[in-house]
């Protein structure tokens, strides 16, 4: 393994101390916001987690080396080079033999994230079912990783341009349980509410870390989505986005983009389409993830000591 990963010292001290640690992933830096605004967000987020008391583990791949944190150089080239992939599980052992960068999504974050003995994962939004998945057959590879990788994933649930109803099918599935953060309903990234309900709401940090621990105890394995809507300030009602992403598809649809394409094209052009409304939300959803994630990490360290 060693020859493999590099882990931060200050993560490796962590881990040794059971402290608690967020994983972070890379591919909203690299594929998911435009420069500046992607660096601003991973150093706010490095930030947002390690006043809560936690320590922060931002996941990329540099040079074909696993990185579990990195420094601001590091931050620096995921930000700004143009030769990062879009690595997701499959894609893992390819970059990593060829010694190219990487920024890893929601999947390859969590099987690195677990491999390290992290535990805890904020991001944006998962991926899910694509709408018309019926025919194209998308489906987020990070739906099949949460139904068998041990990580809990704090996101604002999964962003309108999927189908929402079908993504929460498939994890009941793949026997992903799906918590609301203080919410009976599935949040829709830009929006607080999607219409569709979720069985269990969870009203504190605490009780995760109670689930996670119960979860894993039993031999459960696979992840857990902890959904935690955006802030009611930073929101953007689901019926003034929907239009945009029509808007969105039709252009994705008519330019025939589709596969690892599709996400980050969707997200740029709604982006532009809102001039830079759903950026900020973006940025406001992922900053209230990384604080909730370190709160819950804080919780699933002393229950592991
Ligand atoms: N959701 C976001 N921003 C993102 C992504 C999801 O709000 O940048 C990224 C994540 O890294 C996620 C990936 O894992 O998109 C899903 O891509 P795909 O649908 O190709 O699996
Ligand atoms: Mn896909």
């Amino acid at each position: 393994m060693n020859n493999y990963m590099i882990i931060h010292p200050e993560v490796q001290e962590a881990l040794l101390q059971g402290k608690g640690v967020v994983a972070l992933e890379s591919t909203i830096i690299s594929h998911g916001m435009p420069y500046p605004e992607n660096i601003t967000t991973a150093r706010a987020l490095e930030g947002i987690v390690r006043s809560a008391g936690a320590v922060p583990a931002t996941i990329a791949i540099l040079g074909g080396k696993i990185l579990i944190g990195l420094n601001d150089e590091q931050l620096e080239i995921l930000s700004t080079n143009n030769e990062v992939h879009k690595v997701s599980r499959r894609d893992l052992p390819v970059v990593i033999a060829q010694k190219k960068h990487g920024a890893t999504t929601v999947a390859a974050t969590m099987y690195l994230a677990n491999l390290a003995g992290i535990h805890i994962f904020a991001t944006g939004g998962i991926g899910g079912v694509h709408r018309g998945a019926q025919t194209s057959f998308d489906i987020s590879a990070d739906l099949a990783e949460l139904g068998m990788t041990n990580v809990a994933v704090i996101c604002a649930g999964a962003k309108a341009i999927l189908d929402l109803s079908l993504t929460l099918e498939r994890l009941e599935t793949l026997g992903v349980p799906v918590l609301g953060y203080q919410t009976e309903e599935f949040p829709a990234f830009y929006s607080r509410k999607s219409g569709l309900k979720l069985d269990q709401r969870i009203n504190t940090p605490g009780e995760f870390a109670d689930i996670l621990r119960v979860k894993w105890n039993l031999g459960i394995a696979g992840g857990v989505v902890v959904a935690n809507p955006i802030p009611e300030d930073a929101e953007i009602p689901a019926e003034k986005i929907h239009d945009t992403i029509e808007t969105a598809l039709k252009e994705a649809d008519t330019l025939g983009i589709k596969g690892k394409e599709i996400t980050p094209f969707l997200l740029d052009r709604v982006k532009h389409l809102t001039s830079g409304k759903s950026l900020t939300a973006n940025i406001a959803l992922v900053k209230n993830n990384a604080r909730l994630a370190a709160q819950i990490a804080v919780e699933y360290a002393k229950l592991e000591r």
